[in-house]
């Protein structure tokens, strides 16, 4: 049986908050992604191994188990829908929030209120029309892949659904936000196959990532 594991993770923000969680867990990888164009790096564990995929692949690459465990976004889970994966930790990192925001001026809450039609751009088109659908508000969604934050500015919709978390980019596009739906931040996923298999191999990075995740908090 394999003792061979591979890590899924996107690059950027999860790469970077995810190391010190690997450290953690005596492991540390010895090529930077943003400098190399490798996909499969290598960490100074022979059995363990890091591939870098597009942050809304990670679940995809476990659930099939090509990768035995990644790190994803909530918004990137409930999107996906989890099927096929165990997700036991949440790991504190790269935080940020959901929520609808709408051009400084528009004013939403009675535009709501009246029962208007609203058109909302957005890449999370579960997460808000549950949302919407929750509070009973009528939106027409508009599903795009980036950028969200130019939808209402050049006429293509009344309001976005998107992440936050400093707040500049909204504020350097003269949107203000007006609904909070969810707090994120992102998880360990697990192939439910791998967590038997492998559990001895396994075990000791969950606890490592557990603990040094906990004191994040
Ligand atoms: O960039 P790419 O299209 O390849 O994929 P991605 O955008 O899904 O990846 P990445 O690395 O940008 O995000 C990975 C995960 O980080 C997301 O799934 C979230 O769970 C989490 N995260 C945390 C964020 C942010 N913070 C965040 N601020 N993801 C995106 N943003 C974007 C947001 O969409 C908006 O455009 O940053 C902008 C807002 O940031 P502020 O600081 O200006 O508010
Ligand atoms: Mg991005």
């Amino acid at each position: 049986m394999s003792r061979q594991l591979t890590l899924a993770l996107s690059k950027g923000r999860i790469f970077e908050e995810t190391l010190p969680l690997l450290e953690a867990a005596g492991i540390k990888v010895t090529e930077n992604p943003e400098k190399s164009r490798k996909l499969i790096l290598p960490t100074t564990d022979p059995d363990v191994r890091v591939i870098i995929v597009r942050a809304s692949d990670v679940p995809t690459y476990v659930q099939y188990g090509a990768a035995d465990f990644g790190v994803a976004g909530k918004d990137v889970l409930l999107e996906h829908g989890g099927e096929g994966l165990y997700q036991p930790i949440d790991l504190n990192i790269a935080k940020c929030r959901l929520s609808v925001a709408v051009p400084a001026g528009f004013d939403y809450a009675s535009a709501v209120r009246q029962g208007a039609r609203l058109r909302v751009v957005t890449k999370y088109v579960k997460c808000a029309s549950e949302h919407f659908a929750a509070k009973g508000v009528h939106v027409d969604l508009i599903k795009l892949y980036g950028s969200m934050e130019l939808g209402p500015l050049v006429g293509l919709s009344d309001a976005i659904v998107d992440l936050v978390s400093t707040g500049s980019t909204l504020r350097a596009n003269n949107l203000v936000e007006v609904e909070h739906i969810l707090d994120i931040s992102s998880r360990l996923v697990v192939n439910q196959a791998a967590l038997k298999l492998k559990r001895e191999r396994l075990q000791p990075i969950l606890e490592a990532f557990e603990q040094a995740s906990a004191s994040q908090a």
